[in-house]
């Protein structure tokens, strides 16, 4: 493999997506990421850029729900996968923590190593009582190595938090009768569309907003409940796909 020594200097107006892209791709060498997931990461990039790379109001909505729903869950279930470790390990286990949620590894491009490797890599960051080392049980519906699941995880979950998730299995979860929040960029996905709730933003941006939303919806379950029964994904959705296009229409009188 040929390897290469990049400085990135923090004037570069692009600094910070420089530096997550460097940080993917050496992950890529320890198999924490999968090579496809750098597609995945520059499909979301793409879709970041037609939301102005910011959070915007409906995302934050749609966060504060999905809140509600993992407060209001008796059996809250993160799903952990190769993208979302690289991309923040330290506020998805912050975020499990405040819930209280368990954490499953849950890879698409699955090996017995690559799981011990993203273990361990969470574990380093932090992580206790991980599961996805033993995945004794089965998703019906999914043909690909996903169908693998923890009995005490993702089966016996009731609420599924699954950050940048391929569509298959959103709707084998779906299906299966549990409550499903993504985080997908993409608004037009099969997942984003398969979920109860699709937060529509940047991974890096909603899971610290998820947890800011479990602090102050903590004590309060009327409002929970509230926002659980208000909310339409579809309606969700296209409100976020009418944002992006507002993004691509010409400034006025330009
Ligand atoms: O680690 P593994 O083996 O489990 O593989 C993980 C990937 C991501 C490769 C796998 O789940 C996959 O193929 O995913 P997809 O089907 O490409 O879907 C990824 C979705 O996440 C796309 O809709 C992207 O727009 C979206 N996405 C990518 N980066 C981000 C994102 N959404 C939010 N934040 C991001 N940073």
């Amino acid at each position: 493999m040929v390897r290469w020594d990049m400085e990135i200097s923090k004037d570069h107006p692009r600094y910070r997506s420089l530096v997550t892209r460097e940080r993917m791709s050496r992950l890529v060498d320890e198999g924490i990421v999968a090579p496809t997931g750098l597609i995945a990461h520059g499909r979301g990039e793409a879709f970041d850029y037609l939301l102005g790379e910011r959070t915007i109001p409906v995302a934050d909505a749609a966060a504060r729900v999905a809140a509600a729903h993992l407060l209001e869950a008796s059996h809250p279930v993160i799903s952990v996968n190769g993208n979302a470790t690289g991309l923040c390990a330290e506020a998805l286990i912050s975020l499990a923590r405040a819930i209280p949620a368990r954490m499953e590894v849950n890879l698409f491009h699955y090996s017995t190593e690559r799981v011990e490797r993203v273990c361990r890599y969470l574990e380093a960051a932090g992580a206790r009582d991980l599961l996805g080392r033993r995945q004794e049980s089965r998703l019906d519906g999914i043909a690909s190595d996903r169908a693998r699941c923890a009995t005490e995880g993702t089966y016996q979950a009731d609420v599924v938090l699954i950050p940048l998730e391929d569509g298959d299995r959103a709707g084998a979860l779906a299906r299966a009768g549990k409550v499903v929040l993504a985080i997908d960029l993409n608004p037009l996905s099969r997942t984003a569309a398969e979920s109860s709730v699709a937060v529509v933003d940047e991974l890096t941006r909603a899971v610290p907003n998820i947890e800011r939303h479990v602090n102050e919806l903590r004590d309060r379950p009327e409002e929970r409940r509230a926002l659980i029964s208000d909310f339409n994904n579809a309606r969700n959705l296209e409100r976020m796909r009418k944002a992006m296009c507002a993004l691509l229409e010409p400034a006025p009188n330009k």
